[in-house]
């Protein structure tokens, strides 16, 4: 113990400063800052495969609540540190903003803490434990209670416990979070998966052994083609222009530059960067250089192969971009983060660097690949060709719209107060005379739809604002579309889509949530529009528990009655019970089946009917990656949800 200099207790001071205020360092001391901890320590490890020394990481998870991150790099130094005269893996340890300042032009992940995070998870650690192998040899440094050294020095230098290969070499760490300083010490396996398979994807080859002594799980995340199979599992749900994602690489400088890219039948565009492995959420340099060369290359190719004629215009960044799911990830030496939140990129030299390696990489690629980028030039001129389009037929629309009221079939309700009015929106003109007949009037409107309606993402804009449909139910609504939308002026408190409960029907809905997802989204954010669902069966039963509809007594014997059935659930459920006895079971095939009394009682009724709610929710996967990955650039996958507003079957 003599060997503890006073400087040593200076040392922890500094560490005591981090237990004093977390959050400063790691965000916060929930969940969140607990995984932090596993990333500072992963991030040390994924420096020295990006410095060259490092092929595979072991992440356990032990029974004993510690973690354990063991790679294979150079091992941390243990010699005597120039100026602190301690073994340097203990400075590292114990001197907060110690950490990368040794070691010679590596590129550094700056994840956050710039390099300091080792120091920062001993300071936050009950119990942490070093081993270095190096030169046949092992050499282990353990702290307790946020830092604090329990092995005696020899000289200044740790003792050796032990031996190994002359060719072994590497870092193994071992921490206990201390249950003091966080609200909860339990890691959780999903989140520990999302992260290794992202870092998996963004270092090509990296192998990362994960185990998991409570689970018994056990995985092996690598991914061979890195970006590229990145880009391929961003897309696995979408339907793709080209099999293959363009997978380029190269190096202007010092700055290593590769990009990965395939184009999908999406409306949108989604571009993911990375500098030095961290996310860059709001892009930067190294987008600009990849956006701006990707314009100019695709537009000289489509001048040279004629895909835009001499009179024509260039085409927008945004008709190439339309449909493009691309990954930059560029490595640089000296990474220059901007902005309030330090997410943009600044360097200059990042993006002439993305430009002339992307625009060089790219030609040779396409030259090969004529099919790929006639596909990429095609689904531009489809772009370019709607918005010329659009301009015209934008303004030709909105001014015919004003006197559509009248041509569309449109059965208007009496009030004129929208809080109190809403609009059936129903599959087929038979089905929409049964329900005008049924409905309230004063407050219930009608907009039968013929046929099908056109799906939105496969047509132009121009055709989608000449349809007829389309144009009927933007008049009917009053609120405008696109930019010009305003839901201050849509003249009912309740959309309500109304179809057979078949196939057919679904789809109907589906290509008009789709509409109104990319037109309207507001009424979707602000829960306007719903389904209505009419009944799947009628039976007719006796039950002689249930009481009498007239004198609500218990009936003494079976007494008849009918109840409308929803789904195929309700029905095996009602069968199930055996007070029930079945007459008769009659299956509606459509709306159309239905009289109008019946309709009202069943689907148009406020008291009785069933409506589910449609929202938007981000659909999750199990394996899905965190949001780090799939970040604020990323729009995350949407789905339509219907939210039953009420289940229970009604009894008549
Ligand atoms: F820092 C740490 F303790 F958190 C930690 C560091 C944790 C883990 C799991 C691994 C590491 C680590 C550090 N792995 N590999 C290294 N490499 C170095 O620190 C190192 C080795 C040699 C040289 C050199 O210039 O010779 C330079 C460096 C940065």
């Amino acid at each position: 113990m003599s060997e503890y200099t006073g400087k040593e207790i200076v040392v922890l001071e500094g560490l005591e400063a981090v237990r004093k205020r977390p959050g400063m360092y790691i965000g916060s001391t929930g969940s969140r800052g607990l995984h932090h901890l596993i990333w500072e320590i992963l991030d040390n490890s994924i420096d020295e495969h990006l410095a060259g020394y490092c092929t595979e990481i072991n992440i356990t998870v032990q029974k004993d609540g510690g973690i354990c991150v063991e790679d294979n790099g150079r091992g941390v130094p243990i010699d005597i540190h120039p100026t602190k005269k301690i073994p340097t893996v203990r400075v590292v340890y114990t001197i907060l903003h110690a950490g990368g300042k040794f070691g010679n032009g590596a590129y550094k992940v700056s994840g956050g803490l710039h390099g300091v995070g080792s120091s920062v998870v001993n300071a936050l650690s009950a119990h942490m434990i070093v081993e270095v192998k190096k030169d046949g040899l092992i050499y282990r440094d353990e702290y307790k209670n946020g830092g604090h050294p329990t092995i005696p020095l020899e000289k200044g230098l740790l003792p050796s416990i032990g031996k190994c290969a002359k060719s072994a070499s590497g870092t193994k760490v071992t921490f206990y979070p201390d249950d003091e300083i966080f609200e909860t010490v339990v890691f959780k396996a999903e989140v520990i998966r999302k992260k290794l398979k992202e870092i998996a994807f963004l270092n090509k080859g990296l192998k990362l052994n994960y185990k998991n002594e409570i689970d018994g799980d056990e995985r092996v995340y690598m991914e061979k083609y890195g970006i590229k199979s990145f880009v391929n599992y961003i897309n696995r749900d979408a339907s793709v222009l080209h099999e293959e994602p363009v997978y380029i690489e190269g190096k202007s400088g010092d700055i290593e530059v590769e990009i990965a890219f395939q184009y999908t039948a999406n409306f949108s565009e989604q571009i993911n960067s990375y500098c030095n492995r961290i996310n860059v959420v709001d892009g930067g340099t190294l987008v600009t250089g990849f956006k701006t060369a990707l314009t100019r290359v695709m537009n000289q190719y489509a001048r040279e192969l004629g895909t835009l004629k001499e009179k024509d215009d260039n085409f927008d960044g945004k008709d190439i971009r339309n449909g493009l799911v691309a990954i930059i990830s560029i490595k640089h030496p000296d990474p220059q983060f901007e902005g309030q939140t330090k997410t943009k990129l600044g360097n200059t030299d990042a993006k002439s660097a993305v430009d002339e390696v992307f625009s060089t990489e790219v030609q040779h690629y396409l030259d090969k690949n004529v099919e790929i980028l006639k596909k990429i030039l095609d689904n531009s001129l489809k772009s370019y060709n709607a918005r010329k389009a659009s301009d015209k037929a934008r303004t030709a629309v909105l001014k015919q719209l004003n006197d559509m009221d009248t041509k569309s079939k449109l059965a208007a309700c009496t009030s004129k107060k929208p809080e109190e009015c809403e609009v059936y929106i129903v599959e087929g003109d038979s089905a929409g005379g049964t329900v005008k007949t049924a409905r309230n009037r004063k407050t219930q409107a009608v907009l039968p739809l013929r046929g099908k309606i056109l799906n939105v993402e496969k047509a132009s804009l121009e055709k989608i604002l000449q349809n007829h449909e389309i144009k009927s139910m933007i008049a009917s609504f009053g609120c405008g579309i696109g930019e010009e939308f305003d839901i201050t002026k849509l003249r009912y408190d309740k959309i309500i889509i109304l179809t057979d409960a078949d196939v057919d029907g679904a789809h109907i809905s589906t290509l008009l949530l789709t509409f109104f997802y990319r037109f309207m989204p507001e009424l979707i954010y602000e829960g306007k529009i719903y389904r209505g669902l009419p009944p799947l069966y009628k039976v007719d039963f006796e039950n002689k528990k249930l009481e009498s509809p007239k004198t609500g007594k218990k009936a003494k014997k079976n007494t008849k009655h009918s109840e409308y059935i929803f789904n195929d659930i309700e029905l095996e459920k009602f069968r199930k019970n055996k007070d029930n006895k079945i007459i008769s079971i009659q299956r509606y095939k459509g709306l159309g089946e239905m009289d109008a009394e019946q309709l009202w009682e069943t689907t148009l009724n406020p008291e009785s009917r069933i409506l589910a709610q449609v929202s938007i929710s981000d659909s999750v996967e199990a394996d899905d990656i965190t949001t780090t990955l799939m970040s604020s650039n990323v729009p995350p996958r949407r789905e339509f949800i219907m939210e039953e507003a009420k289940y229970a079957t009604l009894d008549i």
